[in-house]
């Protein structure tokens, strides 16, 4: 037992114990086979027929499943609706559900559901933590590794149909012929689950690759370049799902580079990707080391182009303002731009949250952010909303992780973490489950179905993202992580003319009076860009939510907190908390040892230890430096601090990346 199956356990049959029966397909389409091959091979219940009805349009990607007494018939309007829905019943078999007795009807929340790889050409992953990239770009296109097509497969199963396969710090060489060679031998590999290659581009490629003067959107040499590209692509790959863009961004090349704007650039490489119906995930993710707020950046550069977009462009924009910090109020972009197609970018490598050694289980951040209300068409305009009908543009909608996938041999580094893919694949399905239900069906399909570990293991899961927060940044404190490497605590973090935007205490603001960072109209005023009651619910500070409250406010030390605590003892207690959760998890999951396999017993019981350990140097570091402002004592019926703050100061992680 090593992990490699994840959620895909079944037990294949000797022999199908029912027929599969094909309807209203004429040729043998690869993806109806396999539907049916995955049938026959597991499903254990009555005899099914699979049919295809073109007619059935509004079904799209989905399926309705019928049942009788002793017959189940699915029915989809394309193949791969047959696939969603042989594991949408072998997903029922192996959780012990029942099948409905009157019929199923799924239809994907999302249009495009796609995974991220940040994956270098030489085979390292940006803020990776589960090895080396899956994709072997030497030994491509002769050379195809087993695991393409299991990766396909699992993404398949929870309903992913796209994969970004490179970086978003694009090398341009993935668009040089060599490589799309490469790149099609994928494409050909996840074709028959359902799943579409797009690639990140590098917006100098022109330049680079084409021996251009420049790669200035406005000339006619360099929108040449860019259609001749996109046919060399699609003559290769004619399903080419499109390009994933940052630009302009941490020193990555871009249309402001000559004057142009964000939407000159999407449009320049929507055109020459229109005539093959590809698509364009323009990130937001944009800001500059300026005066003003970074928080605010995003929402100053894209507002104004508003309804300047091409309609096969989607504006990329992650959950929060900042950058997949443990918990941030929601990007005001979300509730912003109405004649613009947006979509959510979820983070499931853990570059914040203790990498591939702790056990955070992302769905409740997932959920807490597809709940935010935007308040943009009043109340009840919900992110889920939102972006599920692309503000009723009729356009295609999408929703995007940056993936943790890697070489391990257990897919994420973590086994748990496996969890955070499998959930955003069934969100990005069905954006209404719950995160008790996804990480009940997880553990069921990955561990055990027996109640005495399914519960315990569960509520680990869906307390463990408050437990990160409270250990690393309660409050709405954000960005006290270490340069560079982002892993450990660091909210002394500063480097003599570095950039400010990148140290601690820009955020964090500890002075002798208190700490956090003031957005209130008396701040930066950032509040001013969420729609109303938003705006006036987070900038009062008596109306803020406590988990933001130092996201949006400068508080002092002695505020009463609605507990009647202090700041100061608030803060100490959530670190405090966020520790005694841990050792919690190690306790129930020591008790589980009778009920799982020894290998990945002991691989999370010693990450979890790891986990403990961490947990206590983010208390002691923030705690033990905060005080120096606060000048108070930890409360001292508190663990008390077991580092001192010199020596914590000392730990240092290798370097390698930029911030
Ligand atoms: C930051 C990462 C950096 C990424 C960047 C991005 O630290 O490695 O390149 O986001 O999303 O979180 O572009």
């Amino acid at each position: 037992e090593d992990g490699s199956q994840l959620w895909l356990r079944f037990s294949k049959l000797g022999k199908a114990i029912h027929g599969v029966d094909i309807l209203g397909i004429k040729s043998a389409d690869p993806t109806v086979a396999l539907a049916k091959q995955e049938l026959l091979d597991y499903w254990k219940g009555a005899a099914i027929t699979l049919q295809i009805d073109v007619k059935q349009k509004q079904l799209k990607d989905g399926y309705q499943i019928n049942q009788n007494e002793k017959k189940i018939q699915v029915v989809a309007s394309r193949p791969i609706g047959l696939l969603y829905a042989a594991y949408h019943l072998l997903r029922l078999q192996e959780t012990g559900g029942q099948l409905s007795s009157s019929k199923i009807i799924e239809i994907p929340s999302y249009d495009i559901r796609v995974l991220n790889h940040w994956d270098n050409l030489d085979g390292t992953i940006e803020r990776g933590y589960a090895g080396h990239s899956l994709w072997h770009w030497a030994e491509l296109p002769k050379k195809l590794s087993p695991r393409y097509e299991q990766y396909a497969r699992a993404n398949a199963s929870i309903g992913i149909n796209a994969t970004v396969l490179n970086n978003v710090n694009a090398s341009a060489q993935v668009l040089d012929a060599g490589y799309l060679a490469k790149v099609k031998a994928l494409a050909d590999v996840f074709r028959k689950y359902g799943i579409k290659v797009y690639l990140s581009v590098n917006f100098s490629s022109p330049k680079i690759l084409g021996g251009l003067p420049d790669s200035d959107p406005l000339r006619k040499d360099v929108q040449r370049w860019w259609k001749a590209k996109a046919k060399e692509i699609y003559t290769l790959i004619p399903d080419f799902g499109g390009f994933l863009v940052k630009a302009n961004s941490e020193g990555q090349p871009g249309p402001q580079d000559y004057g142009r704007t964000h939407a000159d650039g999407a449009n320049m490489l929507a055109d020459a990707l229109k005539p093959y119906g590809g698509m364009v995930f323009w990130r937001a993710f944009v800001y500059h080391p300026t005066k003003d707020d970074r928080a605010k950046q995003a929402y100053q550069e894209f507002v104004p182009l508003d309804g300047k977009f091409r309609d096969n462009v989607i504006v990329q924009i992650k959950n929060g303002p900042i950058d997949f910090q443990p918990r941030e109020p929601f990007n005001p972009l979300f509730g912003a731009m109405p004649h613009t197609a947006k979509m959510l970018e979820f983070q499931l490598t853990q570059e914040y949250l203790g990498f591939s050694n702790h056990l955070v289980y992302l769905a409740p951040l997932f959920r807490e952010v597809l709940d935010s209300d935007t308040f943009a068409h009043g109340e009840g305009s919900t992110i889920a909303k939102m972006t599920a009908s692309s503000g009723n543009l009729h356009r295609e909608t999408a929703i995007a992780a940056v993936a943790n996938i890697g070489q391990d041999s257990n897919w994420t580094g973590h086994h748990f973490a496996q969890a955070n893919w499998y959930a955003f694949g069934r969100l990005a399905w069905n954006n209404t489950l719950s995160s008790a239900q996804i990480a009940g069906e997880w553990i069921g399909l990955t561990f055990s179905r027996e109640e005495a570990f399914v519960d315990p293991v569960k509520q680990i899961m869906l307390n463990s993202r408050e437990a990160a927060v409270d250990y690393m940044m309660p409050l709405g404190l954000h960005h006290l992580f270490a340069f560079d490497h982002h892993y450990g605590p660091e909210p002394w973090g500063d480097i003599p003319g570095g950039r400010p935007d990148w140290m601690p205490w820009y955020y964090h603001n500890a002075d002798s009076l208190g700490i956090g960072f003031d957005r209130s109209i008396y701040g930066s005023n950032a509040v001013a860009q969420y729609n109303p009651p938003l705006d006036k619910r987070y900038g009062v500070r008596a109306n803020c939510p406590e988990n933001l409250l130092l996201w949006f406010h400068h508080v002092p030390w002695d505020y009463r907190m609605k507990s009647g605590k202090t700041l100061w003892t608030a803060l100490c207690y959530h670190y405090d908390q966020g520790v005694q959760k841990v050792r919690e998890f190690q306790k129930v999951w020591d008790r589980m040892e009778k009920h799982i396999d020894p290998y990945r017993f002991k691989s999370v019981q010693s990450k979890l230890r790891m986990q403990a350990r961490d947990a206590v140097w983010w208390k002691d570091a923030c705690l033990q430096y905060f005080q120096l402002f606060s000048g108070q004592p930890i409360p001292y019926e508190l663990e008390r601090p077991i580092h001192d703050l010199e020596e914590l100061k000392r730990i240092k992680l290798p370097m390698g990346h930029h911030n």
